[in-house]
C-alpha cells in the first residue's frame, strides 16, 4: 500500500510539473501559432499616425494569423529605443519601426540584428553608418511631396508675389526634411515668392493655430500658409478665421496628408490644395512578412505611389471613395 501511495505521489507530482509551465513558455506555446511582430509607432500626434496606426492593426491582425504588439513612443525616441530593447527580450519574430528621427539608431539596431530579429522600417526614413541593419523600409518621398505643392503654387500664383508663412514638421524627420527642401527649392526658383516666418508646429494642431496667432498678432502680411501637415493646418485656419480673415480669399493653405478631415476642409475651400502622404503601411508591412517567410527577399526601398488635391477639383465622391 505505502509503494501504491509514494507511486502515486510521483506520479502526481510529475503530472503537476509538466503541467505548470512557466508564463513565457505559455505564453510561446500561445504565439506559436502566430506570427510575432513588434511595432514601435511614433505616438498619435496626427490623422495621419492614427490612420497609419489602424492600417497595422487591420492588416497584422490575429485573424491574419499575427500578434501585434505595439509600442506608443509619444515622439520620443528613447521610448522606441526601449521598446525595440523590450521586443528583442520577448524574442518576438520581426520588429516594425516607424522612427520618429532619422539618427540615432545604429546601437540598437545592431542589437536587434544579433538577436537574429529582422527590422521592417515604415514611413519616415533612418540614417545608419550599415543599411544592413534593417531588413527593408517602405515609406513616401516626402522631396516629392514638396515639389508638387510648389508645382501647384507656380501654376496657380503665376508671376504674382507671394508672402509664405511656413509651418514646419518636427525638426529631423524625413517628413519635415523633405517638404522643406521642397519648398526651399521653390523659393530659390520664383523670386517673387518672400519666406515671412518658417517655425516646426511639431506637427500638431494646437501648435500650428499659435504660430498663425503669433505672426498675426505681431503683424507679418502672408498670402500662403504652407502647412507641412492637414493637423498645423487645421489650427492655421482657426488662428485666420480667428482674426477675420477668410481661408482660400485673404489667405492660401497648402497642406500635406490628405487625411478624410482635411479634404472636407479642401472641397470647403478653406484648404487650396493638399498632398496625399498615404498612411496605409498595414497591407505592405504584411507582404513584406509573407515574403520573407517564404525566403524571399522584398526591395530594400518601396516608395508609395501618391496623389494630391485642388480645392477647384476635389469632389465629394473623390473624398468618399477614399480609405482614411
Ligand atoms: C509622414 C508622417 C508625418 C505626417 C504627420 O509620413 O511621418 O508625421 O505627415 C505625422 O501627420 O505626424
Amino acid at each position: 500500500m505505502k509503494k501504491f501511495l509514494m507511486l502515486t505521489l510521483v506520479l502526481m507530482m510529475g503530472l503537476l510539473l509538466c503541467g505548470c509551465t512557466d508564463s513565457r513558455e505559455a505564453a510561446d506555446v500561445e504565439n506559436e501559432d502566430f506570427i510575432v511582430v513588434g511595432f514601435s509607432q511614433v505616438g498619435a500626434e496626427s490623422d495621419w499616425r492614427v490612420a497609419n496606426t489602424l492600417s497595422m492593426q487591420q492588416a497584422l491582425s490575429e485573424k491574419n494569423g499575427y500578434k501585434l504588439i505595439i509600442d506608443d513612443a509619444q515622439n520620443k525616441q528613447e521610448r522606441q529605443i526601449t521598446a525595440i530593447r523590450n521586443f528583442i527580450q520577448q524574442e518576438v519574430d520581426y520588429i516594425v519601426l516607424a522612427p520618429t528621427t532619422e539618427t540615432g539608431w545604429d546601437t540598437v539596431l545592431a542589437e536587434a540584428k544579433a538577436a537574429g530579429i529582422p527590422v521592417i522600417l515604415v514611413d519616415r526614413m533612418i540614417k545608419v553608418k550599415d543599411e544592413e541593419l534593417f531588413t527593408c523600409w517602405v515609406g513616401s518621398d516626402f522631396y516629392l511631396e514638396g515639389k508638387k505643392a510648389v508645382e501647384w503654387m507656380e501654376e496657380y500664383f503665376g508671376d504674382r508675389e507671394i508672402r509664405i508663412l511656413h509651418l514646419q514638421g518636427n525638426y529631423g524627420t524625413t517628413a519635415q526634411l523633405g517638404r522643406t527642401k521642397g519648398l526651399d527649392d521653390g523659393l530659390a526658383n520664383n523670386p517673387g515668392w518672400t519666406l515671412v516666418h518658417r517655425q516646426s508646429g511639431e506637427f500638431v494642431q494646437g501648435k500650428g493655430q499659435e504660430l498663425v496667432e503669433e505672426c498675426i498678432a505681431g503683424g507679418i502680411q502672408f498670402d500662403v500658409v504652407y502647412s507641412e501637415n492637414d493637423n498645423m493646418a487645421y489650427g492655421a485656419i482657426d488662428a485666420l478665421k480667428a482674426a477675420g480673415l477668410t481661408p482660400g480669399e485673404d489667405v492660401f493653405v497648402v497642406s500635406f496628408d490628405a487625411s478624410h478631415n482635411a479634404l472636407q476642409l479642401t472641397l470647403a475651400g478653406e484648404i487650396s490644395f493638399d498632398v496625399e502622404c498615404n498612411p496605409l503601411h498595414g497591407p505592405r508591412v504584411e507582404d513584406i512578412i509573407q515574403r520573407l517567410e517564404k525566403g524571399s527577399t522584398p526591395p530594400k526601398y518601396t516608395y508609395v505611389d501618391e496623389t494630391a488635391f485642388d480645392s477647384e477639383t476635389i469632389t465629394q465622391e473623390m473624398i468618399d471613395q477614399r480609405e482614411y
